[in-house]
């Protein structure tokens, strides 16, 4: 079954946020969930905050180029083989938003209590305009954004349905954070795949 496909340009001053509903039909996004919730080697990192290190909310990894790093949070994260499942997803996208997107953060929320805290994905590898591709496969989940420096901003929120892809470029991770919050409402899990450019 084919869904509804749309474009929706996501209006926010100093932002650029382009959202793809459909991206990945029911289909494909059944068999990706399925594949790479078994197939990845899922890990629950340790990261510090405020001092203190705590255990990630959620379950992830990191794919890529051979030897690229990502830190975030007092963490480093180095890559693992790209999974021929994602790699075809790359190049798809890379189609659509050309970037060398050289390697992906994978995220499994495995149920409501799984989240990720506010932030802009800033981290200097990514380059002073860093262009994020986030495919969503599974539970539909709200992902918000608030302005860094203006925070009487009205909050944007945002429903990421299953198999959609929301671009985030230019300026956007300079004036805005995003997060995507715990919920009490029963919840299947749900995959994230941040494509990005980790430059030099
Ligand atoms: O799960 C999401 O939609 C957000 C993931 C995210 O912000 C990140 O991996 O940096
Ligand atoms: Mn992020």
């Amino acid at each position: 079954m084919q869904e509804k496909q749309s474009i929706q340009k996501i209006q926010a001053p100093g932002a650029d946020l382009v959202l793809l509903r459909g991206f990945v039909d029911t289909q494909q996004s059944a068999q990706l969930l399925s594949c790479l919730t078994q197939e990845i080697d899922w890990r629950q990192d340790r990261i510090r905050l405020f001092g203190r290190e705590h255990p990630i909310p959620r379950l992830q990894q990191f794919q890529g180029e051979p030897g690229l790093h990502y830190r975030y949070s007092g963490l480093l994260l180095e890559t693992g083989p790209w999974h021929p499942l994602i790699e075809q997803l790359r190049r798809r996208i890379s189609a659509l938003e050309p970037a060398d997107f050289n390697c992906v953060l994978l995220n499994l929320y495995r149920d409501g209590n799984d989240s990720m805290g506010w932030h802009s994905d800033d981290e200097p590898e990514l380059g002073p305009n860093p262009v994020i591709a986030s495919l969503s496969l599974g539970q539909p989940r709200r992902f918000l954004l608030r302005h860094r420096q203006h925070p009487q901003q009205p909050k944007i929120e945002l429903m990421l349905d299953n198999g959609s892809l929301l671009l985030m470029r230019a300026s956007t991770q300079h004036h805005w954070q995003h997060a995507l919050p715990r919920t009490r409402r029963t919840c299947e899990p749900r995959l994230n795949l941040t494509f990005r450019c980790i430059i030099g």
